[in-house]
């Protein structure tokens, strides 16, 4: 079909990054096709890249702020219907209204009474400000995203580990791998695309691949090796290849030698865990270990390529502290076809935290709590200003904010593009916060199941309405670029955000410090790259030219960098660390016999937000339950069985589809769904350290419901519902 013009950008969805034509006519993306000869995808896409972005055109995106007609008391906070609980309003009174209310909050309560949410679907340059608003205006550290409920553990391990959370290699190199392990990661689901490469690796490149996942994955059907262990039993298992790797002397020395530090404490710790300890603990046979320790070990290259199943744990950080050790034993790191990947999932999850959009940290990880680093932002942020400082402690993180508003620490809420009260755990127990709050804006391009309790709302432009950059899993910086004019009167997070803080210094009595009146993102990250050396080679006029650059990149003349960590790590060595088994996470008991999994499916993302609206929500319609048919069997319950499935914190209604793809006495559901939350069942325990919550293990039970629920599409059998039945089928 002939069509007005073609604006070349990136995904909307997951961290790999696909580089996308979007097709315009009339002012509308009528088609969105792949350039063939640009990295990463090579004109490959998924159906969510391909089919996905329709959520653009939506009648119900947001297209004017809107003020809730009643005031909410805290504590009494209720959710807001559409549009009886509404007015509109125009910018100047939506602002105004949010930016009074930070104001008193800030001035009665301080600033750390204030928190926020960054937001990983936005563009590095929203983010950037974000942070900036939150840190030079407001003068709190208490920003974070959803990356705290994501990768935490993998980021917080790979610290430790090597002092650097990024992927440490390219997505280029996987179609030439020789040997990799995949653990906790459905790729084909998750990252549709790099699975491609993956999948080439072993068809055409004869790589041998291990696949480590509880879950019956589609890649466990490309694997030389299938270990299904017991959901949260990671560290027994990987504590055991290094046994393997210790005793049969396949590590590498030189590289221990040169490389690494803590080496012999650290084999001392693994005398007693031998490969029949793990079985005892994992279900995995103890050759299956032996055998995936010496294939891992003996090949020229290996590469370890992992996701939620690894992070998402209550001792998410050891899980991946034991990864990082047999990266260090084997000297599998800092090679081409090597290396600790952990598959970042937004599509700006990586940015938002290079942004500084974490609690920790300014732009690329450089600390708050470092003079030198606080001095040079002071000096960009508040020029003229010597009186004016940056708050110096690391503030909250987003799983540290509920409880901060339910002890009373936390009065206001910042919420731009996040859904908490669909991807928390404990939703209950989030909900409880929301109600708490004195004042919360959100700004979102959809109303969402968090935001409907906010007193404010401002309405974004979506990604194809808007210019700046996404950064992808393997840290490359891409443009994105505005193909048509956002809806109604929303507005491009970037410049709300410049709005409000203008308003916010007004109104704190502050000068206005210079800075809020960018005319185009380039002038935002033209002020990131001069703050951050890891970005300051890179430019529009060079993404222009290049397509993408990898950083660190530290100046014009560096090509940027594909692989990390090549003669050193960040933190010098890397350090093996002694991990011993436990866990803290919720196990099955008599009463919740089942552990519960939670994740995705292919067609639709996190809350729904954006997929439920979507052509993709006639493909895969309703939320299920996955049951072993051995379980199946044992409760007289088939496919299609209407079921409540319960935990300590609450009961879901959803149909049960019977499928070998969940092991015996474990049960997975994916957390999309809003009348049949996956949260309302998981548990709000954190890993200590990365604070990140447990999604894969909680005890859940299972009964027939004593009627199907009232819900759109209830009368229609499961087999007729989509792609549903291809499962269902087996
Ligand atoms: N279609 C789609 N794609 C997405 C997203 C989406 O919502 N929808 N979200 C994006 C985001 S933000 C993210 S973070 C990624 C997540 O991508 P993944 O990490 O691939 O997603 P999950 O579905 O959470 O799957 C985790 C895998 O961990 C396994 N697992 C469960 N328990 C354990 C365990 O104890 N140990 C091990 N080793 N494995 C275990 C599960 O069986 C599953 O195969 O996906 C991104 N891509
Ligand atoms: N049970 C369970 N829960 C989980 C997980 C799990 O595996 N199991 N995974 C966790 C993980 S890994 C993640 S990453 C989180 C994700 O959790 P969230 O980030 O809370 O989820 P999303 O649904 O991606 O929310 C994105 C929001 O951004 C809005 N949006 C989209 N584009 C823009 C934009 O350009 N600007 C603005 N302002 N808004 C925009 C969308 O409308 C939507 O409301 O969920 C976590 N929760
Ligand atoms: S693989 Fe990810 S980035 Fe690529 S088209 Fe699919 S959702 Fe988009
Ligand atoms: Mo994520």
């Amino acid at each position: 079909m002939h069509t007005d013009r073609t604006v070349r950008s990136t995904c909307p969805y997951c961290g790999v990054g696909c580089q996308i034509l979007l097709n315009i006519k009339n002012e509308r993306i009528i088609r969105i096709d792949a350039p063939f000869d640009a990295a990463p995808n090579y004109g490959r896409l998924c159906v969510k890249g391909r089919f996905g972005a329709d959520y653009v055109h939506h009648p119900d995106r947001l297209t004017t702020p809107l003020i809730r007609k009643t005031r909410q008391k805290p504590g009494q906070r209720t959710a807001a219907r559409y549009p009886d609980d509404w007015r509109e309003a125009t910018w100047e009174e939506a602002l105004d209204f949010a930016a009074s209310e930070l104001a008193r909050i800030r001035q009665t309560c301080g600033p750390d009474a204030i928190t926020s949410n960054a937001c990983a679907k936005a563009t590095n340059e929203d983010n950037y400000l974000h942070q900036k608003l939150m840190r030079a205006v407001i003068g709190t550290n208490n920003v974070d995203h959803c990356a705290r409920l994501c990768h935490a553990g993998s980021v917080t391990g790979l610290q430790l580990a090597i002092g650097s959370s990024a992927m440490s290699n390219s997505i280029a190199e996987m179609k030439d791998l020789e040997c990799f392990i995949v653990t906790g990661s459905n790729t084909t689901e998750t990252h549709p695309v790099i699975s491609t490469f993956l999948k080439q690796a072993v068809r055409k490149n004869g790589a041998k691949l291990i696949v480590i996942d509880p879950r019956q994955t589609e890649m466990t059907r490309f694997a030389t090796l299938w270990l299904r262990h017991k959901p949260g039993t990671d560290t027994a298992l990987f504590n055991a290849m290094a046994h393997v790797i210790v005793k049969e002397k396949l590590y590498n020395p030189d590289f221990i030698q040169s490389r690494t530090e803590g080496f012999s404490e650290y084999i001392e710790s693994l005398e007693e865990k031998t490969p029949e300890w793990a079985e005892a603990i994992t279900g995995v046979p103890a050759d299956d270990i032996r055998r995936a320790a010496r294939m891992y070990a003996q090949a020229g290259r290996a590469a370890i390529y992992w996701g939620m199943g690894i992070s998402q744990s209550t001792h998410g950080t050891d899980n991946t502290l034991t990864l990082a050790n047999l990266a260090l034993l084997t000297g599998h790191v800092g090679k081409p076809g090597t290396g600790l990947n952990p598959l970042r999932g937004q599509n700006n999850v990586q940015g938002c935290s290079d942004s500084g959009g974490l609690p920790n940290v300014f732009t690329a990880y450089q600390p708050v709590t470092d003079p030198a680093v606080r001095a040079k932002f002071e000096q960009a942020w508040f020029a003229g200003h010597p009186d004016l400082h940056l708050p110096d402690t690391p503030g909250l993180t987003v799983t540290e904010m509920v409880d901060g508003i339910l002890t009373g620490k936390v009065k206001g809420w910042w919420v731009m593009g996040e859904n908490p009260l669909m991807s928390e755990p404990n939703l209950r127990h989030a909900q409880e916060a929301v109600e708490h709050l004195e004042f919360f804006v959100a700004q979102d391009i959809f109303f969402n199941e968090s935001n409907v309790y906010a007193d404010v709302i401002l309405p974004a432009a979506s990604f194809a309405e808007k210019d700046g950059t996404f950064t992808n899993s393997d840290r490359r910086v891409q443009r994105v670029r505005k193909a048509i004019n956002p809806p109604g009167l929303a507005r491009a997070d970037w410049e709300i955000i410049c709005d409000l803080a203008r308003r916010l210094e007004q109104k704190q009595g502050r000068p206005v410090s210079a800075g809020w009146d960018y005319r185009h993102p380039s002038e935002i990250w033209e002020e990131m790259r001069r703050l951050t050396p890891a970005f300051a080679g890179i430019d529009y006029d060079r993404l222009e030219r290049e397509g993408g650059v990898h950083w660190p990149c530290p100046s014009f003349d560096h090509p940027g960098t594909p692989y990390l960590f090549a003669d050193q790590f960040p933190r010098g060595r890397g350090r093996f660390h002694a991990v011993e088994y436990g866990t803290q996470s919720e196990l099955p008991d008599n009463e919740y016999p089942f552990i519960l999994s939670t994740g995705r499916v292919l067609y639709h993302w996190h809350g729904g937000t954006l997929t439920r609206p979507s052509a993709l929500n006639d493909i895969w319609p309703e939320c299920t339950v996955e049951l072993h048919p051995h379980d199946a069997a044992r409760l007289g319950l088939k496919t299609g069985d209407w079921v409540d499935v319960s935990s300590r914190r609450g009961k879901i209604t959803v149909r049960l589809l019977v499928t070998g793809r969940s092991p015996e006495g474990t049960v997975f559901i994916p957390f999309h769904f809003a009348e049949a939350a996956a949260n309302i069942l998981t548990d709000n325990r954190i890993d200590a350290r990365a604070k990140i919550p447990d999604y894969k293990v909680c005890g859940v039970k299972i009964e027939r419901a004593a009627a199907p629920p009232d819900r759109p599409g209830a009368d229609i059998p499961l087999e007729e519902r989509g792609a549903i039945k291809d499962v269902a089928a087996g």
